[in-house]
């Protein structure tokens, strides 16, 4: 089904949470190249990444909340009145979900319900009118019940990461039956790009390449390397966030590519490209990027996303990992002062 958008409306306005985040900034990219007005919401007292969002994205207005604090983020409805909020703030890295379980669940669990009864608070009578996004995960699904993966697949969380998305995504469901707020929830798989942080498993394989490569580091500490995702380009992925929002009536979906990758394979092509093909000389096994319990196989149905949305991937696997590596190799290279042939 074709994207409904109506353009006659005056200049939308769009809150971000999460915009210092990897999906934040495409998102208030292609939001701002759809003619919106980009607020983003930055936390805490002299946050080091908002000289990211202010010289890399001037277009994009600052808000000062916390989703672990409900006053703040009514004042930051108040002051924005958004026509859309988009819910991508989150403790987002499962590893550290096991060692912070209490935070993960009250900013990544908690925090929606906070953003959800904020815009109900503020909206009033005509909070139907702000539509609402959610940030859910793959990692909901965690020990899988069913391959692949669907809209309709029960939920078996592996780590306090995946129980609070559970929550998160529950909540936005609960709340869009209740109160018939306009709430989408995306059950986003794995998606990776150059602004990935170092800490995932992607981007420090990449950022590792570039760097063995250029003589700059000798070796790569993993964890297990059998693990497989479904791993998509993060660029793509916004564009099925909006299109949710743009449809007549709510609802979730499933983005994914179908196609399921180990990590062992990530390194296997990450390291090809650079024409280094012996890469178990470099990779070391380190216990402590073991996690406490694994997802071990991820691959996601987006039937519905393609059919009512229309959205299709556009960058596969070994684009992704040729972009992400070349970004890296650029980058390490730069910092160094060594020159690229
Ligand atoms: P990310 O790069 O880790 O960004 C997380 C964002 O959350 C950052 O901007 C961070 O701000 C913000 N944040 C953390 N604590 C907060 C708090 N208490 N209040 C307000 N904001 C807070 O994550 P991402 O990869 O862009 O992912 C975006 C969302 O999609 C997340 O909710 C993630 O869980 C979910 N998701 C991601 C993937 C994926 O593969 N990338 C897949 C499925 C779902 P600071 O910079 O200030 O810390
Ligand atoms: O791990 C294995 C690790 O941290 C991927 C988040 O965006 O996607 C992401 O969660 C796999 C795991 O991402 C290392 O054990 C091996 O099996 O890159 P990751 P994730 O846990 O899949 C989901 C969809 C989200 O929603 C999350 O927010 O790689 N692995 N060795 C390693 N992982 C890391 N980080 N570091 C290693 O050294």
């Amino acid at each position: 089904m074709p994207v409904t958008c109506d353009y006659s409306r005056r200049v939308r306005r769009a809150l971000i949470t999460g915009i210092t985040g990897q999906d934040g900034q495409y998102l208030a990219e292609l939001l701002h190249s759809k003619n919106y007005e980009v607020f983003g919401l930055i936390k805490g007292q002299n946050n080091p990444r908002i000289d990211l969002i202010r010289t890399e994205f001037p277009f994009v207005e600052l808000v000062s909340a916390d989703l672990q604090d409900l006053s703040s983020l009514v004042a930051a409805l108040e002051q924005v009145q958004p026509d859309e909020v988009y819910n991508l703030g989150a403790i987002s890295f499962v590893a550290l979900s096991f060692k912070q379980a209490e935070l993960t669940a009250n900013v990544t669990g908690l925090g929606v319900l906070r953003l959800l009864e904020a815009i109900r608070m503020v909206g009033g009578s005509s909070g139907n009118r702000i539509r609402f996004y959610q940030a859910s995960s793959s990692e909901m699904f965690g020990k899988v019940r069913e391959s692949p993966q669907t809209e309709s697949t029960p939920f078996y969380p592996r780590s306090p990461y995946g129980c609070a998305k559970v929550f998160g995504h529950d909540i936005t469901v609960n709340y869009r039956d209740s109160y018939g707020l306009f709430a989408c929830s995306g059950i986003l798989f794995n998606h990776e790009s150059p602004r990935r942080g170092i800490e995932f498993v992607t981007r420090k394989v990449t950022n590792a390449v570039a760097r063995i490569k250029l003589g700059l580091q000798e070796t790569l500490a993993l964890g297990n390397l059998d693990p497989r995702r479904d791993w998509g380009f993060a660029g793509d992925y916004v564009q099925a966030m909006w299109q949710m929002l743009q449809q007549d009536e709510p609802g979730d979906y499933v983005v994914a590519t179908g196609h399921t990758h180990s990590v062992r394979d990530f390194v296997d092509a990450a390291f090809r490209h650079v024409g280094l093909d012996d890469w178990e000389r470099f990779v070391l096994q380190d216990p402590r990027f073991f996690r406490p319990a694994e997802v071990d196989v991820l691959v996601g149905d987006a039937t519905k996303a393609r059919t009512e949305l229309g959205w299709k991937p556009q960058v596969d696997f070994e684009s992704l990992v040729a972009m992400m590596v070349d970004h890296d190799l650029n980058l390490e290279a730069g910092k160094a002062g060594i020159e690229l042939p």
